[in-house]
């Protein structure tokens, strides 16, 4: 990874907590109590994965600055929800996330319920919003309908909330490869997937070869990602990791290290590095943030 790679994403990611603070209802609005829980939540931690997706697939056909804040502001709110849904009693019951007690823990149960369903339809809201710069443009127009259209799909049952019933039915049973990679296809790949299609779609619309190759590198990805979830998870500490490690062993999860083991893991991640660099080729040199994208996810300590 590139000097110039780590400067872009500091930059980026510093922007982006910036612009997210802004697209949050002010702690001081009533329900005041709702939105500083909001603002708990998505602020102030996180890799911040999904949006540097969107603002590198974005480069690739030059999308606007404008929509790709929005695009990624609501990836990453609809992120942030789900985590804050996933930590409750009712589902992993976990005490830490992003180094900081639960939103359950901090507020309450309630609170965190709400949390969550009020960050899913700020996303929306947000993304669907007029931004000052392209709203006359049919074409921009017509793009972010299709980018709405695209984040339903991932965040709902067949995205997202379909891989969490089917981790949630999963715990205890002996998975095999294939039905673990479709679970983590849908629970964590579909908003990856997202991130990478919106951020380039906000630039023009794609292709059937564009999309194809795009798709070809977000499933590389997001498979990546989970594998060195797995592997992170049983061989991080909670402190590095900012959440509770063990904790797939500890809850009998099925995962990539109780299937493969510990190196066949690993070796897995850096094979889905490569297939992820190579459905970048027909990009050239506007897909290097992607390129070293798929590196930081591969490489990650946390
Ligand atoms: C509750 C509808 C619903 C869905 C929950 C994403 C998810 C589905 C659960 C999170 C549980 C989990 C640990 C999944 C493994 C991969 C993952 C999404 C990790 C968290 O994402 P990161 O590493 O988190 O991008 P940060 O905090 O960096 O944003």
């Amino acid at each position: 990874m590139s000097d110039s790679f780590r400067d872009w994403m500091k930059a980026t990611q510093a922007n982006f907590e910036l612009s997210l603070a802004g697209f949050l209802p002010a702690g001081d609005v009533v329900p005041e109590r709702l939105h500083q829980a909001m603002r708990y939540a998505a602020l102030d931690g996180g890799k911040r994965v999904r949006p540097l997706l969107v603002y590198a697939a974005g480069r690739l056909f030059d999308a606007p600055a404008a929509l790709l804040a929005r695009a990624a502001t609501a990836l990453e709110m609809i992120h942030a929800y789900s985590l804050v849904h996933d930590d409750m009693p009712c589902m992993d019951d976990d005490a830490l996330r992003r180094g900081k007690p639960t939103v359950h823990v901090q507020y309450d149960e309630a609170t965190a319920l709400l949390v969550g369903d009020a960050l899913q339809a700020q996303a929306f809201l947000v993304l669907s919003q007029a931004d000052g710069e392209g709203d006359g443009d049919a074409g921009q127009a017509s793009r972010k309908l299709a980018m709405v259209r695209l984040l339903a799909q991932a965040a709902g049952s067949v995205g997202m909330c379909g891989g969490q019933a089917i981790d949630l039915a999963s715990v205890g049973l002996a998975l095999t490869q294939a039905q673990l990679e479709q679970m983590h296809r849908l629970k964590t790949g579909a908003l990856l997937r997202a991130s990478v299609l919106m951020g380039a779609m906000g630039g023009k619309t794609l292709t059937t070869v564009e999309t194809e190759a795009l798709d070809s590198y977000a499933a590389a990805i997001g498979l990546a990602f989970q594998v060195v979830d797995d592997v992170l998870d049983a061989t991080a500490d909670s402190a590095t990791l900012g959440k509770t490690a063990g904790k797939d062993a500890a809850d009998n999860k099925p995962t990539y290290v109780s299937i493969l083991g510990l190196e066949a893991s690993r070796l897995l991640a850096e094979k889905l590095c490569s297939d992820a660099h190579a459905a970048l080729l027909p990009f050239g040199e506007k897909a290097q943030q992607l390129h070293d994208l798929a590196d930081l996810i591969v490489q990650r300590k946390a």
